[in-house]
């Protein structure tokens, strides 16, 4: 665990929610009760104050003025990059690569390392649990270079099978592509243990973090990964913001994906030759503005502590767990040993559509549908789910509602 993650911190609830303007907004004359947060979470005051300094105070572009606004635009988002690393106890700032998202730091991968390495029929592992972000980008890249994926299948409680995933691995087996936690179903997926095994097998290892950073402790080096992808929406950051941890020999061996300003040392109309590491990566303008809010997104997580955060998000999983089963009609998909912050269920007769909008008329927010992992569906043979996902600021009376709101569509649907 890094330095930063073992602070002790006090969890109040009560300041926690405090700090996030929306959650007293009402929705149909109800206080909103927002369990979509696998989607994307909100954003606390501080995030959303230091978005409007950056544009009231020093809106400007960066690594590229001389002038003072630009200079404190730069050190802003170097500072950012700084905090990022940190948080998932990277060891160097080259190693962050600042993105649009998860989607983009996949692609980014996908069509660096993968474009430059991989061959026809070496192989590409993924799992049955993944986020299309996590299958789309692979299947792209294998039909520019005839490599193929294998997928590693779940039991019925959403597990990924780990026996048939060691019988994948082979010689040909160039990248496993795996998700820390499941956005479908919650599973946590035992990531260490994959990426061990990949490695006996010289493979390298990508981890898609998207549904992590926000409630596990991520620690890259412990984990010994070898690329890490995020967006910085899912941790109480603005849209439109994402990283891609590689290892730095990695990164330096791979070529740039996207041409354009900033990722350039010299360029004449016969040769270009490239910036250095991270800004190899980085073309064009970024999003300034998002990244630095997301660097006052982790120093506020870091504020309350991510394994308190997290200790308090599996308690009251828990609790949603128990009381879902007290609902008649109720089946949870998704019934791992290891979870974190995702309800996912289907009621009997009732479309999680429909089930999706009377929620919404007492004021709760959940998402519905194949929640972009249709593999998952297909594996339970269902169209769709209805998904509550919890986040830090959520509470029980919260959950309470949410039970309520069921037993309400129930009753409907009679
Ligand atoms: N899942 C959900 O409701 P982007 O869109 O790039 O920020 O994240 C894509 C992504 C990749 N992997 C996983 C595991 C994800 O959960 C997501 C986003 C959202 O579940 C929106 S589909």
């Amino acid at each position: 665990m890094n330095a930063v993650n073992k602070q002790k911190t006090v969890f109040d609830i009560n300041k926690i929610r405090a700090d996030f303007p929306v959650l007293t907004r009402k929705v149909h004359g109800l206080p909103l009760v927002y369990l979509d947060n696998a989607a994307t979470s909100h954003k606390p005051i501080q995030v959303i104050e230091t978005l409007d300094r950056y544009y009231r105070e020093y809106n400007s572009n960066i690594h590229r003025g001389v002038h003072t606004l630009s200079e404190e635009a730069t050190a802003a988002y170097e500072n950012a990059r700084q905090k990022i690393r940190r948080f998932i106890n990277a060891s160097t700032d080259k190693e962050i690569i600042l993105t649009s998202g998860t989607t983009e730091s996949i692609n980014l991968v996908a069509q660096s390392f993968g474009r430059s390495t991989l061959k026809a029929g070496d192989e590409i592992i993924l799992s049955q649990l993944e986020h299309h972000s996590n299958i789309v980008p692979w299947q792209i890249l294998c039909e520019q270079t005839g490599a193929v994926i294998k997928v590693v299948p779940i039991n019925d409680a959403g597990e990924l099978e780990l026996e048939q995933y060691e019988r994948l691995l082979g010689p040909r087996t160039r990248l496993v592509a795996i998700n820390h936690i499941s956005n479908a179903l919650g599973t946590i997926n035992p990531v260490r243990k994959i990426i061990e095994l990949a490695h006996s097998y010289q493979a390298k290892v990508l981890i898609d973090g998207a549904q992590a950073v926000a409630h596990c402790v991520v620690d890259v080096q412990a984990l010994d990964c070898d690329f890490y992808c995020f967006s910085g929406h899912k941790l109480f950051g603005p849209t439109g913001t994402g990283v891609l941890y590689g290892k730095r020999a990695l990164l330096e061996a791979m070529p740039p994906w996207k041409g354009g300003g900033d990722m350039i040392r010299t360029v004449t109309f016969e040769k270009t030759t490239y910036n250095e590491l991270p800004y190899k990566f980085e073309a064009g303008t970024p999003h300034i503005a998002g990244v630095i809010g997301l660097g006052a997104a982790i120093d506020y997580v870091n504020t309350i502590g991510i394994q308190a955060i997290s200790d308090y998000e599996t308690g009251l999983l828990e609790y949603a767990t128990a009381a879902a089963s007290t609902v008649k009609g109720m089946k949870i998909i998704g019934t791992a040993r290891h979870k974190a912050s995702i309800l996912s269920f289907v009621m009997d007769g009732i479309h999680p559509h429909d089930l999706g909008t009377i929620l919404d008329h007492h004021g709760v927010a959940i998402r519905t549908g194949h929640h972009c992992a249709m593999p998952v569906m297909d594996r339970y043979a269902i169209p769709a789910t209805a998904r509550a996902s919890l986040a830090m600021y959520n509470t029980r009376e919260e959950v309470d509602k949410f039970i309520m709101a069921v037993n309400a569509a129930s009753q409907v649907f009679k």
